[in-house]
């Protein structure tokens, strides 16, 4: 059985982060382990009032503990990470359990529309920057693409070559794939572009796009792309599951926005994505 480790928070209540990808890797026949990096009592996008407990000086007693049973992993997933000393704790992370033949796959979490998630700074992108250098696959959307680049969002006023241009330079901060969600080059579609920096590969994936805002389907999507990725399937394979999850996701969440604000209802869909990956 394939094993990943996936490095991000706990939001008790939220359905992002850990509480959306153990059980998304584990539909997938994956094994989900996970090194949470804080406690919160929610996500921070829409809530006031959560409580925040760190987790950064655990991080090190795990990876000792692990490395000292011999534990390896398929892939390192990372997602929101909430401090420089977390970046830092987590690249040692990877200096351990990297080997010739895994996966060290960042989702650099850090903001939305343009807008930096609650907590985040200009600092931070840039420390985030350098656990991209040493990732094999990066997971920006546009606005942290733009904030890893340090340039205005583009908003909606983009074009191909533009997408095509932040690709290879995106991957010019060192790793070998990097994937861009939230792609739409007309009002019908949304999806993903990726660039393979060894093969100059450009590949795309787009399925209906829905209005409106959906929180944490990065998470499901990386989550997602991580599973099929070492499950096997080609990068243009695990591109199109990991979006076509995500938009049925946001579709059986469409009549129950009122009450799921504050994320999708991904266990709906988890046998879709049983389905899908057969
Ligand atoms: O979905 C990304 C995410 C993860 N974890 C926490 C968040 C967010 C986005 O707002 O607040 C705590």
């Amino acid at each position: 059985m394939k094993r990943i480790v996936t490095i991000q928070d706990i939001s008790c209540f939220g359905k992002c982060s850990l509480t959306v990808a153990l059980p998304i890797i584990s539909a997938m026949g994956v094994e989900a382990c996970c090194v949470p990096t804080a406690v919160l009592s929610t996500h921070t996008g829409g809530f006031t009032g959560y409580t925040y407990h760190d987790l950064t000086n655990d991080i090190p007693e795990i990876s000792n503990h692990w490395k000292n049973i011999g534990l390896n992993f398929d892939a390192v997933y990372t997602g929101y990470l909430g401090s420089f000393e977390q970046i830092k704790i987590v690249s040692d992370f990877f200096d351990i359990f990297k080997t010739s033949d895994n996966l060290l796959i960042v989702d650099p979490v850090m903001g939305d529309k343009g807008k930096f998630y609650a907590g985040f700074t200009n600092a931070f992108a840039e420390e985030m920057k350098k656990l991209c250098k040493k990732a094999d696959v990066i997971l920006p959307n546009l606005t942290e693409a733009a904030l890893l680049l340090g340039e205005p969002y583009a908003g909606d006023n983009y074009d191909e070559n533009f997408i095509k241009n932040m690709l290879i330079r995106l991957s010019a901060l060192g790793s070998k794939i990097v994937v861009l969600t939230g792609v739409s080059f007309d009002e019908n579609s949304q999806g993903v572009m990726s660039y393979n920096s060894e093969t100059g590969e450009f590949s795309s994936y787009f399925n209906d796009n829905i209005p409106g805002y959906f929180h944490s389907t990065g998470d499901v999507f990386s989550s997602t792309l991580s599973g099929a990725l070492v499950k096997g399937f080609d990068m243009g394979m695990s591109l199109k599951i990991a979006v076509d999850f995500t938009v049925d996701c946001i579709k059986h969440t469409l009549e129950y926005k009122k009450e799921h604000w504050y994320g999708v209802r991904f266990e709906d869909c988890l046998p879709d994505l049983i389905n899908m990956i057969k």
